[in-house]
């Protein structure tokens, strides 16, 4: 017989302190660590009450399934309180990020027709690997500029560019020109309004958002001047297109992007195309940038990997005949690098459902509406589901080891990343890239953690040295 859920281990009794317990700890910036640590003491599922946050955890990839299983037909994530407030504080329409029921499900389909269905991945390599071939010109540029033959930097900035310019040449089908040395800073001002809107959203994960309104936290008037930022940029870009379309409906074969496509069917009210596209600019700028910065760290001090990778894409073009196409087929340990670097590195720390019925978790019964995360950090860190976790090595993912629900760093299911595929394919083409025409270096010895900043990330600048090969 199942035991009840009243009996579930971990401190959820008191929340309020908990919270208190957790803040100074310094769990804001420590989630992912205290989650592993979690885990050790109270086993394969806890509970948890962090201020308003209750929640229940799980680890082993057979309950993670049991849960995708238990989803519905509307699966529902932890909604960010904060980023559902500032809509109704501004009386915005909710795109497919924050709708839920019937509502989500409308749009998701439509949408995922344009940016996750095979039909349309073929018209994303192009326009992508225009990004990428530019990134490299400017790392020639810079190569040649200094007196070194080399570039050192912490290219943290530089990736949120190259990240920016992806997505909005997919979305919009029309350069930025961040990659070029002088930039319009509205461009500068977004990418600084989506870190700023992370940063301030994880406090607000426990702390009711309406309480910090009433207090005029900053905190909160933080993220509405973030959000505003995102949404005036955004729309500005929307509103580029949408002109641009009314005045040319003719020589409309030619692709030219997510937004004029959903645009010319029609098939969803304007309001809520510009809803999700604006979700889509800015879920499109730290979540690439970041894996990419990992992927070149953990190849930095992986030499002998890097070289793998590096005459697999040099056969691979090679037999290419100067088509992108068959080099991205012909490169799976590249896949298998972005696999492996989301397994250390993932940008979420949980993927989480709210379960839809009655269901056994390592014999616990856990009622309907119970919001359960799989702690995707924690499960990709041990070695009950990943034989020797601390080792970067992307064959894993090539060999027989079990994957059966371990490859969760963009979610599972309808519910799934919608930017999955852009995100794919703009990483796997930097790559190639990249490693055709660098070295990657990084100094001996650095060891780099992660801090939680509502995503994963660095908790110190990487640097890294670029050298022609
Ligand atoms: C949702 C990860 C890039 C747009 C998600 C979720 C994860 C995730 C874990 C939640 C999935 C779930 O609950 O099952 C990532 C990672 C990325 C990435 C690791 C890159 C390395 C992108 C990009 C875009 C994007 C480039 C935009 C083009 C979205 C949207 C959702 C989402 C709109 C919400 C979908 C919905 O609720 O229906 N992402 N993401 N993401 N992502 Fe991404
Ligand atoms: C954060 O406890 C930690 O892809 C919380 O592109 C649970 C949680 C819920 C939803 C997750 C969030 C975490 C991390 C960031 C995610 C988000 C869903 C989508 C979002 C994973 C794990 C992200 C980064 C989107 C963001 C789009 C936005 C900028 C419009």
């Amino acid at each position: 017989r199942a035991r009840p859920f009243s009996e579930l281990p971990g401190n959820w009794r008191n929340s309020w302190f908990n919270l208190y317990l957790f803040w100074k700890k310094g769990g804001f910036q420590n989630l992912h660590n205290i989650m592993r640590h979690n885990f050790e003491t109270f086993g394969p599922i806890y509970r948890e009450k962090l201020g308003s946050y209750d929640n229940v955890n799980i680890i082993d990839p057979e309950d993670a399934a049991a849960l995708f299983k238990a989803e519905g037909l509307y699966p529902e994530r932890f909604m960010v309180p904060p980023w559902k407030a500032y809509r109704d504080f501004r009386s915005k329409p909710y795109g497919v990020l924050l709708k839920s029921g019937e509502a989500w499900r409308q749009d998701r389909l439509v949408l995922n027709k344009e940016a996750l269905s095979l039909k349309v991945l073929d018209n994303f390599v192009p326009l992508l690997n225009e990004v990428g071939e530019d990134f490299i010109k400017r790392v020639q540029m810079q190569i040649e500029r200094s007196p070194q033959g080399k570039w050192t930097a912490d290219f943290t900035n530089e990736l949120f560019r190259f990240a920016l310019e992806s997505v909005c040449n997919v979305l919009y089908g029309t350069r930025l020109g961040l990659l070029q040395d002088f930039t319009d800073p509205t461009n500068q001002e977004f990418i600084d309004a989506v870190s700023l809107m992370f940063h301030t959203t994880s406090p607000m994960l426990y702390i009711p958002p309406k309480f910090l309104r009433w207090i005029n936290s900053k905190i909160w008037l933080n993220h509405v001047k973030a959000w505003d930022i995102i949404f005036t940029q955004a729309d500005r870009c929307i509103q580029n297109i949408y002109r641009d379309l009314r005045l040319s409906r003719k020589n409309a074969r030619e692709y030219k992007g997510i937004l004029s496509s959903l645009l010319m069917q029609d098939k969803l009210p304007v309001e809520d195309i510009k809803a999700s596209i604006t979700e889509m600019m800015a879920g499109g700028v730290d979540t690439t940038s970041m894996t990419l910065q990992w992927a070149m760290y953990e190849l930095a001090k992986a030499p002998a990997i890097q070289e793998r990778l590096r005459s697999e894409i040099l056969a691979a073009k090679a037999a290419s005949q100067g088509d992108i196409l068959n080099v991205l087929k012909a490169a799976p340990l590249v896949k298998a690098t972005i696999k492996e670097v989301l397994r250390l590195h993932p940008v979420a720390v949980t993927i989480q459902r709210y379960v839809t019925q009655e269901l056994i978790l390592q014999n616990y019964l856990i009622p309907a509406k119970t919001l359960v995360q799989v702690g995707i950090y924690a499960m990709g860190h041990d070695p009950r589901y990943f034989t020797r976790p601390e080792q970067f090595s992307p064959e894993r993912w090539l060999g027989h080891d079990s994957r059966h629900f371990r490859l969760l760093g963009f979610g599972f299911g309808p519910r799934q990343c919608l930017g999955r595929r852009i995100a794919e394919l703009e990483m796997q083409l930097f790559l190639i890239h990249m490693l055709e025409k660098f070295k990657i270096e990084t100094k001996r010895g650095v060891e780099v953690g992660t801090t939680f900043d509502l995503i994963l990330v660095p908790d110190k600048p990487i640097h890294l040295t670029l050298r022609p090969l």
